[in-house]
């Protein structure tokens, strides 16, 4: 709904007993952010006020809000079936949803694992390339390789191979053995201002080989994870031809290559995966997020064939693999993903049809004061800004809340500042947008 929230008819809100997550929960509840609805690309806080939602809410909401196939689906299958569990039992809804996913999936990866968030996608995915290795008598394989700033949910398995050093510090002695982590790819001293992909920077995957694997040993490793654009990391797009590197190295190591696209999935960089976008095949994907544009919890991995026949081929009968979530394939989730597929076809957003002028407008802010990056890459982007001596961040989150108080949602990453509207994004979204963020900067010192 898109009308006006009188704020006399709002109960008022008592913020004291939620603990938020990721929140300076101090700082939000001595100046509140509340949003009482949303409509396409726009909230409307609780005051009444309209306000451009330029991260798809948190990297998600790709459909725009509350568009009308995902709330029907959502609201007759509440009264049809509310909960039927996956765990030897089942219902339609999972299975047509699978189908419909390994239809627009890579080819050769058509089966699909369903989770209710990306951490869970991405601890599933490292337990599928363990189990996988020891039924093919490569039991020692259980080391995983992550990267510095990449980012992969907060469960243990996600936070060990995660490389955010704040998400990682007080968890020190709680995380994963046996991982190890390749450098970051971000480089403005090489690469400022790179429209797309940078140009240098390929040789960085070589570490993988150089480095790591002679000191665990290929027999040892059992995956490599990283996120094709590291998007809470900061917006670190990969340097041409890196990827495909990392790609090479695992394939002839027989170490599992996972993508995390549960940002770069569904559509964000103009392919249904970043996968698909960049040519490359993984052996499996992590997504969340926009599966469901937002609207219910899910994620999932998609498997390669051979990895799911490996499973199958498993000696004895009974269960192929110890593990699944109670919600795992939940109906309502379920439907809010058809209803956002239909939605992603029917008006072809997986083509990301605004992303040139996207880059554009990103780079436009180059120039303006402190920018000392603008990078992009399908319709997700960053500038970074030069930190104050002594306040690391704090440039960032000026810029954020006073973007906010003239109507633009954009999200601070330090002193970066991530864009990634929904890709119904129009012209004039993007205009009001960039021109918030442009007339802001000028005011920040
Ligand atoms: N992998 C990637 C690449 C993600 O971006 C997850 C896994 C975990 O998904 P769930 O659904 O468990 O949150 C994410 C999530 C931020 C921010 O500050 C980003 C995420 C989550 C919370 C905050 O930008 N991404």
């Amino acid at each position: 709904m898109n009308a006006r929230v009188d704020p006399q008819a709002m109960t008022p809100v008592n913020l004291q007993h939620y603990w938020m997550p990721f929140t300076d929960n101090r700082r939000f509840k001595a100046k509140p952010r509340l949003i009482a609805s949303a409509k396409d690309m726009y909230f409307t806080t609780v005051e009444g006020k309209q306000v451009l939602d330029g991260l798809a809410t948190l990297w998600c909401v790709n459909a725009g809000h509350g568009r009308p196939r995902i709330v029907e689906a959502i609201r007759s299958q509440a009264g049809e079936l509310d909960f039927a569990s996956s765990f030897a039992l089942g219902h339609p809804l999972p299975f047509r949803l699978a189908e419909r996913i390994a239809a627009i999936a890579p080819q050769g990866m058509q089966q699909v694992f369903f989770t209710n968030s990306g951490s869970e996608a991405v601890d599933t995915a490292l337990k599928i390339a363990v189990a996988y290795h020891r039924l093919r008598g490569q039991g020692t394989r259980t080391r995983f390789i992550g990267r510095e700033r990449s980012y992969h949910g907060v469960n243990i398995g996600g936070t060990s191979v995660g490389g955010v050093a704040a998400n990682r510090k007080a968890y020190s002695g709680m995380l994963m053995p046996g991982v190890d982590h390749l450098r970051h790819t971000h480089d403005p001293s090489r690469n400022a201002f790179s429209r797309g992909q940078p140009d240098l920077g390929a040789e960085l995957a070589d570490e993988l080989e150089s480095r790591v694997i002679p000191l665990h040993d290929a027999s040892n490793i059992a995956a490599l994870i990283v996120d094709p654009v590291a998007a809470s990391g900061g917006v670190l797009v990969p340097p041409k031809g890196y990827l495909e590197r990392l790609r090479d190295i695992c394939t002839r190591h027989g170490i599992l290559l996972i993508f995390d696209e549960v940002i770069t999935g569904w559509g964000r960089l103009g392919a249904t995966f970043a996968a698909q976008h960049f040519g490359i095949k993984p052996d499996l994907i992590t997504f969340a997020k926009g599966i469901t544009s937002g609207a219910v919890p899910l994620g999932g991995v998609l498997v390669r064939d051979s990895i799911y026949q490996t499973f199958m081929g498993s000696p004895g009968s009974g269960m192929e693999f110890f593990h699944g979530y109670t919600y795992s394939g939940h109906p309502l989730a379920c439907a809010a993903a058809l209803g956002a597929l239909d939605t992603y076809e029917e008006e072809n957003l997986f083509q990301a049809p605004q992303a040139k002028y996207f880059e554009d407008a990103v780079h436009s802010l180059k120039g303006l004061p402190n920018v000392v990056d603008c990078r992009n890459l399908g319709l997700i982007g960053a500038i970074e800004l030069a930190p104050r001596p002594g306040a690391a961040g704090e440039r960032g989150y000026e810029v954020f809340e006073k973007c906010w108080d003239r109507g633009v949602f954009v999200r601070p990453v330090g002193d970066s500042v991530a864009f990634c509207p929904p890709l119904i994004a129009q012209k004039k979204h993007l205009d009001q947008m960039f021109g918030t963020v442009a007339e802001v900067l000028k005011t920040v010192g």
